[in-house]
C-alpha cells in the first residue's frame, strides 16, 4: 500500500475508535433527573395611576390586587386539573387617558387573562374598547361613570355603584338632610368629575335647591381663588365638587382662607382617608360630606374590618379608598376561571357574568346584564377629629 493511503486508513480507524469510545462514555454518564415542570402561569393585569397627583390611590388599589394574588397563590389555584401560578402584571396609567390606552394595549399584547382596573373613569372607558376587541374581561373597582358599562361590551364589569347612584343620593342628601337651599357646583372636567357633578345637580334641583354657581377647574389645578371668590359672592349653603381628593384638599384650604363657611360635598373620589392630610384643619368638623360607592354594615362589616386590619399589618398603611374592592374584583375574576375550568376569557367570561352572590369583603357580588354590581351600596361619610366617620350605608 502506498504510504499516503496507509496513513489515511490509520487516521480513519483512529477516528472511528475515538468516536465509539466517546459514545460509550456518554452512555455511561448517569442520566440527569428531569427538571420539575413549572406551574403554568396565568397573568392578571392591573392598572391604576402609580404616578401623578393621585398615585396614593393607585398604590392603594395595587396593594389590594397584590394581596388577593398572594393569598390565592398561597392557598393554591387549580384550573382544569393543573395547579397554576397567578402573576400580577401591574401598569401605571398616570390617570391619563392616552397612557391608559397605551398600557391597555401592552396588557393585551402580554396576553393577560383578565384585567382589574383602571382606577379612573377617564382611563377605564377608552381602555375598555381595547379589552373588548381582544375579548379580555375587565373589572373596574372604582370607575363610576355609567358609560363604562353601557357600551354594549360583554367584557366590562364593575364592583361599585355608579355616578347616577352617587350623584343622585348626594343631591338629595344636600337638600333633605343638610337643608341646602343654594348650591354651588364645581367639577374637574374629567369623565368622573363632570358626570358626578351633573347627576348631583339634577337631584339637588329636583329636591328643590337652586344652583347658584357652576364652575369648573382641572384635575391638575392648584389655584382656585378666582372660582371660589366668584362662588363666595353667591352665598351657597353647600359647595359640591366633582373630582378627586388631591384637588379637593387644597380647594378646602382656599375656601377656608377666603372665609367660605359652606358645607363641602364630594363623590367617592373626594371621600378618602387621605382627605384630612390633604386639607389639614380646613376639613373642619362635620363640614365635609361625601360617599364611597360601596359599603357594608352590620355583620357583613366584620369581613371588611378584618381586611382593613390585615392590609395595615401587611403594608403598614391604612386603606385609602378602593383597595377592598380591588381585592374582591381580583378574587371574583379568579373564582370564575376556577369554576369555568379555564383561564381562557372566551370560556370563563359567561361564568364571570353569571357570578351570583360571591361573598366579598365589600359585600355580596352579582352582576346585572351590563356587568354592573347588582344592588350596589353607598356609604355616606363626614370627617370629625381628622378622621373619616361613617354616617350611613344606603342601598
Ligand atoms: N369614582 C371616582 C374615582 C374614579 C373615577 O371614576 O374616575
Amino acid at each position: 500500500m502506498h504510504v499516503k493511503h496507509l496513513t489515511s486508513a490509520l487516521t480513519l480507524v483512529a477516528a472511528v475508535l475515538l468516536t465509539a469510545c466517546g459514545q460509550k462514555e456518554e452512555a455511561a454518564a448517569p442520566a440527569a433527573a428531569p427538571a420539575p415542570a413549572a406551574d403554568p402561569v396565568v397573568k392578571i393585569g392591573h392598572v391604576a395611576p402609580m404616578s401623578g397627583a393621585i398615585a396614593h390611590l393607585g398604590k392603594d388599589n395595587e396593594f389590594g390586587a397584590r394581596m388577593a394574588i398572594e393569598e390565592l397563590n398561597a392557598a393554591g389555584v387549580t384550573i382544569d386539573g393543573k395547579k397554576v401560578k397567578l402573576e400580577l402584571v401591574a401598569e401605571d396609567d398616570a390617570a391619563d387617558p392616552k397612557q391608559g390606552t397605551a398600557v391597555a394595549q401592552k396588557l393585551v399584547d402580554a396576553k393577560v387573562a383578565g384585567v382589574i382596573g383602571h382606577l379612573n373613569s377617564g382611563t377605564t372607558i377608552p381602555a375598555s374598547k381595547l379589552y373588548s376587541d381582544a375579548g379580555i374581561a375587565q373589572i373596574s373597582p372604582s370607575a363610576t361613570n355609567p358609560k363604562y358599562t353601557r357600551q354594549g361590551f360583554k367584557t366590562t364589569f364593575r364592583v361599585v355603584a355608579d355616578d347616577v347612584h352617587l350623584g343622585s343620593t348626594l343631591g338629595k342628601y344636600a337638600v333633605d338632610t343638610l337643608k341646602a337651599k343654594n348650591v354651588a357646583v364645581i367639577d374637574d372636567r374629567t369623565a368622573y368629575g363632570q358626570g358626578v357633578a351633573e347627576e348631583f345637580t339634577k337631584a339637588a334641583e329636583a329636591a328643590g335647591a337652586k344652583i347658584v354657581a357652576k364652575e369648573f377647574t382641572t384635575d391638575k389645578a392648584t389655584d382656585f381663588n378666582a372660582i371660589l371668590t366668584s362662588i363666595k359672592g353667591k352665598k351657597p349653603d353647600v359647595v359640591f365638587f366633582g373630582g378627586m381628593d388631591a384637588v379637593a384638599g387644597p380647594m378646602l384650604k382656599q375656601m377656608k382662607s377666603l372665609g367660605i363657611k359652606a358645607k363641602f360635598m364630594g363623590g367617592d373620589g373626594a371621600c378618602t382617608a387621605e382627605m384630612p392630610k390633604l386639607a389639614g384643619d380646613a376639613i373642619g368638623e362635620e363640614q365635609v360630606f361625601c360617599a364611597e360607592a360601596g359599603g357594608v354594615e352590620g355583620e357583613a362589616k366584620v369581613g371588611m374590618d378584618e381586611f382593613r386590619a390585615k392590609f395595615k399589618a401587611k403594608f403598614n398603611e391604612d386603606v385609602k379608598l378602593y383597595a377592598p374592592y380591588v381585592y374582591d374584583a381580583t378574587k371574583v375574576l379568579v373564582a370564575a376561571m376556577v369554576k369555568a375550568n379555564s383561564a381562557d376569557p372566551a370560556k370563563y367570561l359567561p361564568v364571570l357574568a353569571a357570578t351570583a352572590d360571591y361573598k366579598g369583603v365589600t359585600g355580596p357580588i352579582s352582576f346585572d346584564e351590563k356587568g354592573d354590581i347588582k344592588n350596589g351600596a353607598l356609604t355616606l361619610y363626614t370627617y370629625k377629629g381628622g378622621q373619616r366617620v361613617q354616617l350611613a350605608v344606603i342601598r
